[in-house]
């Protein structure tokens, strides 16, 4: 489902719709916490922006430039409406984690790329990354804030896209 802001709906249209998004709920619980594997993450994204009519590549490396000298390989590049989006799949994230994101963020910033970074994890983590207090969830506002950093929580049948708070 991909339906554009200030799309009005037919009462049918929103009662399916509405049934859709139960049904993608109850099968993320159904899942019982089990957290997707790194490359399901990458393969979902992937697949639901290009349903959306984008350009997905997989393990892209990046070394261009003085700023990204060690050579980053971005886990999914996304070219949407003139826009590239650089995601970053974690499974499971941990401060490092974030450590590297942030070098992929600066890096970018520091050589002039317009390419937007994303942290993109499985959708069972949307609390750990929005809860009020926590480290994690405070070092991803603060990257949200300072280096425009986006999130994507994704499962098998949809994905929330966060572009900021
Ligand atoms: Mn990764």
């Amino acid at each position: 489902m991909d339906i554009p802001p200030g799309t009005t709906l037919t009462t049918e249209q929103s009662e399916s719709l509405g049934k859709e998004i139960l049904g993608a709920l109850i099968a993320v619980r159904q899942r019982r916490g089990a957290v997707l594997a790194h490359s399901t993450i990458q393969g979902c994204i992937g697949s639901l922006f290009a349903a959306a009519g984008a350009a997905v590549h997989y393990e892209v490396p990046y070394s261009r430039g003085q700023w990204a000298p060690k050579r980053f390989v971005f886990d999914v590049v996304i070219e949407v409406s003139k826009q590239t989006l650089v995601v970053e799949v974690k499974d499971f994230i941990t401060a490092r984690d974030l450590g590297q994101v942030y070098g992929y963020c600066k890096a970018l910033e520091l050589e002039g790329d317009s390419a937007k970074v994303f942290l993109g994890t499985d959708v069972l983590h949307l609390e750990l990354l929005t809860r009020e207090r926590g480290v994690i969830s405070h070092q991803v506002r603060d990257m949200m804030a300072a280096l425009k950093l986006g999130l994507i929580f994704a499962d098998t049948g949809f994905l929330i896209r966060c572009d900021n708070y």
